[in-house]
């Protein structure tokens, strides 16, 4: 059983995670979802969580007594196996390996903030009781952690055991360990001819070096033409 938290000003946004996989893996028992709403941890009138920076600057950043309150009463006496993520475009590059290390967590909470960010002393103060990380999903910049939180949460959930009936379709994956670092190659069904294009001829061959030697070539090309980088210094020199 792994356990989840979201906090965030939008709990509305996670209400696809009770659709598909995800929704599943709620519904078997294999993974408990809690979303909290930040205004919760608020005492004034207007519930307020955001207010203008120190130092100057365009935008709001959000105060830290909201996210103190929450942060204690989510995370408890005792975080124990917890990792709490702050998804950030400034944080580290989430990654395959991140999700597939976070799969194996008994505890995930994620820290959505909002505006220009949190104050900074919540995330070093959280870091003296519970394991932080700061997760950026790439180099682009969305409105909050809520999207990115999704994301993350869908990758790492179809890593925990048993969420996914056939696990052997992980292993084949793009970016995933088993795939040697390559894209995934093309994949086709029937029928044999679709508007004029035809399957490749070798995967009605049924020999199966043959097809895997096929889909190792064109994984490889894949991955030469759109992400050399993912090749090494070496080969990535076209
Ligand atoms: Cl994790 N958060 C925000 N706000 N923007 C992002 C991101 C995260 N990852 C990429 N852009």
């Amino acid at each position: 059983m792994t356990r989840l938290d979201i906090i965030s000003i939008f709990p509305d946004y996670f209400q696809p995670l009770t659709l598909s996989l995800v929704g599943k893996a709620i519904g078997s028992g294999l993974v408990e979802l809690g979303v909290h709403d930040l205004r919760h941890w608020t005492h004034d009138r207007h519930h307020t969580v955001d207010d203008t920076p120190y130092g100057g600057g365009a935008g709001m950043v959000m105060k830290p007594e909201p996210w103190g309150e929450a942060l204690d009463a989510v995370l408890g006496e005792d975080p124990g196996d917890t990792v709490l993520v702050f998804p950030s475009p400034s944080g580290e590059r989430f990654h395959q390996s991140i999700a597939q290390e976070l799969s194996s967590r008994g505890r995930l909470v994620f820290a959505c903030g909002r505006y220009e960010g949190i104050d900074r002393r919540v995330i070093d103060h959280a870091a003296t009781r519970v394991e932080v990380r700061e997760l950026s999903l790439g180099d682009y910049v969305l409105n909050g952690g809520e999207v990115a939180t999704l994301a993350m949460v869908e990758a790492i959930v179809r890593l925990i055991p048993g969420v996914i009936g056939n696990p052997e379709s992980l292993s084949e994956e793009s970016h995933s360990e088993g795939n040697e670092g390559l894209l995934e190659y093309p994949v086709y069904t029937k029928p044999p001819l679709w508007r004029g294009l035809e399957v490749p001829q070798v995967l009605f061959s049924g020999h199966h070096a043959r097809i895997r030697e096929w889909r190792r070539g064109r994984s490889e090309e894949l991955t030469r033409e759109r992400r050399p980088d993912l090749l090494g210094p070496r080969d990535a020199q076209a």
